[in-house]
């Protein structure tokens, strides 16, 4: 296994949409398997494979406390939503930044396996926001899209800052 390096916005990279997979072999099962590593590792509930350059779609999540749940959602797609819940997030790729994001309370999802093997469950909770967080991932869209002009303005010129500071040039 081998841990990858997590994009950063702004990074270009992760405004692009991601193509449905469409070979399920061991190339794929790999990649889920370092995602999986590179979750845990930066010790996320979550991870879209666009987060690490890859524009397929696929999703790695770990919901329990114990981190010993994996699961690997491979063309994850939402059949319905009810009902708007309101929780606080936050994203590898926005590192240090948290904010309440409105989303559906309960999804209905259709997703395959590694193996192409596709099922639908519903969701709720944690889950049902986490899903959401992912799949926005997989449309090239951050939590941070959601904010209010103000607060979003904001952000992206603390970001900004913090890479200027990063870059400056030693003189
Ligand atoms: O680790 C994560 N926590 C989290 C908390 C609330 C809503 C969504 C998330 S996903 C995030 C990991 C991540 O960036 N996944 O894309
Ligand atoms: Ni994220």
């Amino acid at each position: 296994m081998a841990e990858l390096t997590v994009l950063r916005t702004p990074d270009p990279r992760l405004r692009r949409k991601a193509a449905p997979v469409r070979d399920f072999n061991g190339t794929l099962k790999k990649l889920a398997e370092n995602m999986l590593e590179t979750m845990y590792a930066e010790d996320g509930i979550g991870l879209a494979a666009i987060q690490v350059g890859v524009t397929s779609r696929l999703v790695t999540m770990d919901l329990s406390s114990a981190r010993n749940h994996p699961r690997v959602l491979v063309n994850p797609e939402i059949l319905s939503r009810e009902g708007r819940v309101s929780h606080r997030e936050g994203c590898l790729s926005v590192p240090d930044y948290y904010d309440y994001v409105e989303r559906a309370a309960r999804i209905r999802l259709r997703v395959m396996d590694l193996d192409g093997q596709a099922r639908e469950e519903d969701c709720e909770g944690l889950e049902a926001i986490c899903i959401q967080h992912e799949i926005d991932h997989l449309n090239g869209k951050l939590f941070i899209d959601y904010l209010s002009p103000m607060k979003r303005r904001r952000l992206l010129k603390k970001l900004g800052k913090l890479k200027r500071r990063e870059t400056a040039p030693v003189l």
